[in-house]
Order: structure tokens, then C-alpha cells, then sequence
């Protein structure tokens, strides 16, 4: 058979290591389909074509490398892009393809048309209509090499007259298809950093998701200038959470160790991050940030020296040019602090805590202590992010992504899903609440058919539970009506799909089912019914935010008593 402009494509993917296209077939997808068919790329059809955006999103943030998604015409598209966001928000390298209606229905107001290229422009760093086979090869090139190059959503709208054609000749430069390099900053910005360093008292360290593969380079400029290491939530896996130079996250998802160190330094080091709380950066202290992004620089706080390069190249030549300090007070009053913290954390997580409700701490806890050394912990958005990310204590070479820039709910399983077909048998578990598993729970389908062994622990308190918490945070009511509903049974789903389930709603419970759980052979739902009433721990609150929620509570109390 001759070659079809989706053969060069689907080559090209396979020759650069792709090993998945994730999507959903039909329409003018169809010669797609058919190339991959006949290609050693792996189809793993979703239930919703989200679900195939956030597969993809959550390979290319786990490795850095290309994912790939596909959409049908019209709808089949526009499905897709909620879930691009993923990759778009969290500099990662997707393709995603669009198929579209054959060039002469084009513009006539036909059945599903769309104007794709428009639709896509916002999440994507690239853009474009495949309009010829003899432009595609160039075309098929240059949207993997700005999806690589920019760190985000390359896409491609394909009519189907074109990417069914005869092709036209192959992509010259698949040599050239792969992640930028890192890059140390220059030596003289390197010196500048370590002049500041060496002027500075208390230097604090803070990591964000840059600092991935940089954890011993890390360890060594702690030991070295005896400065704290804190982390973005981003950043949380770039170290063992028991490393004692880790003290911890910053911001709401974060400890108040973390926050009073930002308070006290007079030097903070931002590392690979780009936090976009302001509030939680210090007031005093000088800043100083090394990213590759320049654009990320000085954008968040005022920083006295801003440096251009990658964190581990950059570190490795700093651990030469600054000289070590001796003084460990600021270092060991952080620790001491910390260690107080976590102890207050495990207390809280104690499932002894109450003898008959689950605290959602304890399901975190119970799900961390229970996973194997090279886990997957893939975090939903909602109060179940907050009991995740400060319960969950990393080892190994565990990881932890979520929705951490997008915030999105329902983008858990998704992206679980993608980090599951990479490596079948490494274990992933997607943690979400129970409206963020409701928004995409069908994508448990796509999980049972395409034998994705992942874990999906449900924190079930029957509400949206954070919008209570925001609404008291601008002191207005709960919406009750508006943030609670009734769930389906579990278990019943799950096996119902085809996978497997297990429930806890007694203390007692919990870790059986866990465990339970992670043993079986394929996708599992564990149903954790939790204290729906649960309040985290905010590392700071300003006075009128103390003041919002006692309104707010007010406000609850005269409704309950006169219903309005
Ligand atoms: C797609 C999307 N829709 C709405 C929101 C607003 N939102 C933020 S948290 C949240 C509640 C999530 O509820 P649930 O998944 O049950 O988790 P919980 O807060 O109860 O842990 C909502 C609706 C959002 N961030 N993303």
C-alpha cells in the first residue's frame, strides 16, 4: 500500500519514541486510526476525548517527552482542549491532533464544522492546518520541534482529503526532535550568586519543579552554606519527604515552618520555580531566582539578581565558586520547627483519631505508607490536594504530579491513565475527590479495556468540599444546595466496569482496603468515606480573612435557624 500523509506522520512519532496516541476514532480521524493500526504505536481509545489530553499531558510532564492526542471532527476536537490545559499550564511537550472535514465543505457552515486552528489558540504554542501532502512533512516537523522547544501544545488540524492522500515525502530531521538541552547559567551570573550567598546570614532554599534530578546537587549546597531546603507543591518529589534538609511546602498547600523561614531569611534562592502566590514570598529578604525561562524572572516578587539557566548545571558549578559557612542557626531552628509540624501532621492522621469516622489525613497517610518505592501519586484539585500533598511522605523514586498550575478537578485519572501505559507495571495511584472522579469517572472504562492496572483512591465526603471553605473565606454562607450531592456506590461502579472495588467508612477499614487494593491485578477503586467537615491547616490567615470566616459562620448559624 502506498504511503498516506498519516503514515509519515504516525512514522515520525514512532521513530522519535512515542509510544502511545491517545483519542478517540471516527470521522475524519479515520486514516489516522488506520495508520497507527498498521504502525507499532499503541491506540488506547478514551471514553472522552479529555480523558485522551490529559493521558497525554501526564506522560510529557512525567518524562519530559512528547505525548499525543487525538480528536475527531468538531466535537470530537473541542473535547480535547480542556484537558491540553494540563500540558499547556505545566510546560509540558503534547501534540495534538485535530481531524477535520474535507478542504471543499471547509467554510460553508456544514455539519460540525469548527475553525480548529482558532479553537486551539489559545492552548497551543503552535497552530496549524495541514492544507497539502506536500507541506505536511515540514509542518509535521516543525509542530513537534515548538512542542519541544516551548514546553507546551503543538497542534494540527488535519482535514481528511490531505492526511488521506498519497504522501508527498518523510520529515528530513527526526534527529533533531527531542527536549532542549539543559544549559548552566554563565559563570559571571554564577559568581553573582555566590558574592550574594556568602554576603547573606540566613539563605533559604526554594525548589520548584526545575530542581527535578537535582536532589544530590541540592543536598550538597544545604550541607555546604547550611540553608534550609523548602519546596513549591511542584517541587514536593524532587527530595525524600524525610530528608532533614526538607522542610517543607509553601502556601496553602504548605507548613508554617515554611512560611515563618520565608518571613525570617534575608536571602531567598528560588529555584526553578515561578510560584505565583506573591503573599508567601518574603517581605524583606533579597531574591534571587535562576530559571531557563527568562520571561519567569523577577515576575512574582522583587528580585535583586536574576539568572538564566538550568538548576542542576547551574548548582554543580555554584558548589565550587561558594564558600562554606559554618553558622547552622537558622538551618537548625527551621528543623526544629519542622519537626514539632510533623508531628502535629501524624498526630492528625492517627486513624486512632476517632473510633468511628476517617479523617482524611489518615487516607493519605495510609495510601503513602502503603505504596511501593517507585509509586505514581497523581493528585486531583479540591481539599483532597491539601490532604495529598501534606500527608503524602515521598521515598524512593516516587513521584507526584497533579493539576498544580491548572488547578483543574477531574484531571487525575486522566493523567494516570498516560503515566500508566508507559510502564504497566509501575503502580500509579490517581487520589481524587469524589466530584473531581464524578467530572471523568468514565475514564475508569478506558483504564479497565486497555488493562491500566491504576489505583484510584476516592476521598468521598459527598460535597465539593473546598468551595465551602472558599465561600467561607469570602464570608458568605455555603451554598449547600450547590455543593453537595449524592454519589453512586463505589464498589458497584468499579466492578461494574470491569475493575475492582473496595470501601472504607470505619478507621478500621481503611488500610485493608488500601492494601486490598493495590493488590489486585488491574484498576481498582478504593471508596474512602471521609469527615466531610474536616479543616486544613493554614499555614498564615491575615486578620480579614479571621473575620470573613466568622461572618461566614454567622451567616450559617441564621440560616439554620431561619431557613434563609
Ligand atoms: C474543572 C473545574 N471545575 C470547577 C473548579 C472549581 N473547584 C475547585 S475545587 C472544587 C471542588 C472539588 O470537589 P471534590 O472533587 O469533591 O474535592 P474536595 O474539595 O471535596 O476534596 C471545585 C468545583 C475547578 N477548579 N475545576
Amino acid at each position: 500500500m502506498a504511503q498516506t500523509v498519516a503514515d509519515v506522520l504516525i512514522g515520525a512519532l514512532e521513530q522519535i519514541g512515542v509510544k502511545q496516541v491517545f483519542g478517540l476514532i471516527g470521522d475524519s480521524l479515520n486514516p489516522v486510526g488506520d495508520a497507527i493500526r498498521r504502525s507499532g504505536i499503541e491506540w488506547v481509545g478514551v471514553r472522552h476525548e479529555e480523558g485522551a489530553a490529559l493521558a497525554a499531558a501526564g506522560q510529557a510532564k512525567l518524562t519530559g517527552r512528547l505525548g499525543v492526542c487525538a480528536g475527531t471532527t468538531g466535537p470530537g476536537s473541542t473535547h480535547l482542549v480542556a484537558g491540553l490545559y494540563e500540558a499547556s499550564c505545566d510546560h509540558a511537550p503534547v501534540l495534538a491532533l485535530s481531524g477535520d472535514m474535507a478542504r471543499k465543505l471547509q467554510g460553508i457552515d456544514h455539519v460540525q464544522a469548527t475553525d480548529p486552528d482558532l479553537l486551539f489558540r489559545d492552548v497551543s504554542l503552535y497552530t496549524q492546518t495541514v492544507s497539502s501532502p506536500a507541506q505536511a512533512p515540514a509542518v509535521f516537523h516543525q509542530a513537534i520541534a515548538a512542542a519541544y522547544a516551548g514546553r507546551g501544545v503543538a497542534h494540527l488540524t488535519l482535514p481528511i482529503d490531505v492526511i488521506g492522500a498519497k504522501a508527498d515525502g518523510d520529515l528530513g530531521s527526526i534527529a533533531t526532535l527531542k527536549p532542549p538541552p539543559e544549559l548552566a547559567a554563565t559563570e559571571a551570573q554564577i559568581d553573582a550568586i555566590a558574592r550574594r550567598i556568602e554576603a547573606a546570614q540566613k539563605v533559604l532554599i526554594m525548589c520548584g519543579a526545575g530542581c527535578i534530578g537535582a536532589a544530590d546537587e541540592l543536598r550538597a549546597l544545604s550541607d555546604r552554606i547550611k540553608a534550609p531546603l523548602i519546596h513549591s507543591l511542584k517541587g514536593k518529589d524532587v527530595m525524600p519527604y524525610d530528608d532533614p534538609r526538607w522542610m517543607g511546602g509553601i502556601g496553602i498547600v504548605g507548613t508554617k515552618p515554611v512560611y515563618s523561614a520565608m518571613m525570617r531569611c534575608d536571602l531567598l534562592l528560588m529555584l526553578g520555580t515561578d510560584y505565583p502566590f506573591s503573599e508567601f514570598l518574603p517581605k524583606k529578604a533579597d531574591v534571587i531566582q535562576l530559571d531557563v525561562r527568562p520571561a519567569v524572572l523577577g515576575r512574582r516578587t522583587p528580585t535583586a539578581l536574576g539568572v538564566v539557566g538550568a538548576v542542576r548545571p547551574s548548582l554543580k558549578l555554584l558548589l565550587d565558586r561558594v564558600a562554606v559557612k559554618t553558622d547552622t542557626g537558622f538551618l537548625d531552628q527551621v528543623t526544629k520547627e519542622r519537626r514539632k509540624w510533623d508531628e502535629m501532621l501524624d498526630r492528625q492522621a492517627d486513624p486512632a483519631r476517632s473510633k468511628d469516622r476517617i479523617h482524611p489525613q489518615a487516607v493519605a497517610r495510609a495510601v503513602s505508607d502503603s505504596a511501593s518505592e517507585d509509586a505514581v501519586f497523581v493528585l486531583d484539585t479540591g481539599l483532597n490536594t491539601l490532604w495529598s500533598a501534606n500527608w503524602i511522605r515521598q521515598h524512593g523514586s516516587q513521584r507526584i504530579l497533579g493539576s498544580f498550575n491548572n488547578a483543574a478537578v477531574g484531571t487525575a485519572l486522566g493523567q494516570a491513565n498516560g503515566i500508566q501505559a508507559l510502564d504497566r507495571s509501575r503502580q500509579v495511584i490517581a487520589l481524587c475527590g469524589d466530584g473531581g472522579f464524578n467530572m471523568l469517572m468514565c475514564e475508569f472504562l478506558t483504564a479497565v479495556q486497555h488493562k491500566l492496572p491504576v489505583k484510584v483512591v476516592v476521598y468521598n465526603n459527598s460535597a465539593f468540599g473546598l468551595i465551602t471553605l472558599e465561600a467561607e473565606h469570602l464570608g458568605l454562607p455555603p451554598f449547600r444546595k450547590a455543593i453537595e450531592f449524592p454519589n453512586p456506590d463505589f464498589v458497584a461502579l468499579a466492578r461494574a466496569c470491569g475493575g475492582h472495588g473496595f470501601k472504607a467508612s470505619q478507621p478500621g477499614e481503611l488500610k485493608a482496603a488500601i492494601s486490598a487494593a493495590f493488590a489486585v491485578d488491574g484498576p481498582a477503586i478504593v471508596d474512602a468515606v471521609v469527615v466531610p467537615n474536616e479543616f486544613p491547616n493554614i499555614p498564615h490567615f491575615d486578620l480579614e480573612t479571621i473575620g470573613n470566616f466568622a461572618r461566614a459562620k454567622m451567616k450559617e448559624a441564621i440560616i439554620a435557624v431561619t431557613g434563609s
